[in-house]
């Protein structure tokens, strides 16, 4: 078993229900853990609506290309409209970390390459595991994140 983390975020529609409507395919049956939900700064270019993020850790056995599966089938599952690069969507997973895996494939890298530069994605996963975030790392990471509570609180 190791630990995996896996970053959401939804800025189309009811952003909770997106949310919360991927976690049980994305943890099958494997424990988990959930950090805050936060209203967060969109990253790219285009005028959007704010997002929603949280990070998800999985105690699993599963390697970073099941769970890539398993995320690319939950945003199907979440009927992802995607026509813009870095634009609005209804459920974006993206893999960040997978125990001590380290994969440099076209379509997965791991660690994920731009999780350090990114405040909606080191702040819920420091929530959850302070170890692996460091307060210079996360000075360093742009975009307004502000917490808004528990998934569940919010549904
Ligand atoms: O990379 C994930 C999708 N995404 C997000 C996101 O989840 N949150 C914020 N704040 N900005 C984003 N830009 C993209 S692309």
């Amino acid at each position: 078993m190791h630990l995996a983390y896996l970053s959401l975020g939804s800025n189309v529609g009811n952003r909770g229900a997106h949310l919360a409507g991927a976690i049980p395919a994305l943890a099958h049956d494997d424990e988990y853990r959930l950090s805050s939900v936060y209203e967060t700064e969109p990253v790219g270019g285009v005028d959007q609506e704010d997002f929603w993020n949280l990070v998800v850790e999985l105690t699993t056995r599963r390697g970073a290309r099941e769970l890539l599966e398993c995320a690319q089938r939950a945003e199907q599952d979440a009927q992802r409209t995607r026509e813009v690069r870095w634009g609005p969507r209804t459920l974006d997973v993206d893999v960040l970390l997978v125990g001590a895996e380290r994969l440099d494939l076209p379509e997965l890298t791991v660690p994920h390459p731009r999780m350090y530069e990114r405040s909606f994605v080191l702040v819920p996963l420091a929530e959850l595991a302070p170890n692996l975030v460091s307060d210079a790392q996360l000075r360093a990471a742009s975009g307004r994140v502000t917490k808004l509570g528990t998934l569940s609180s919010l549904r």
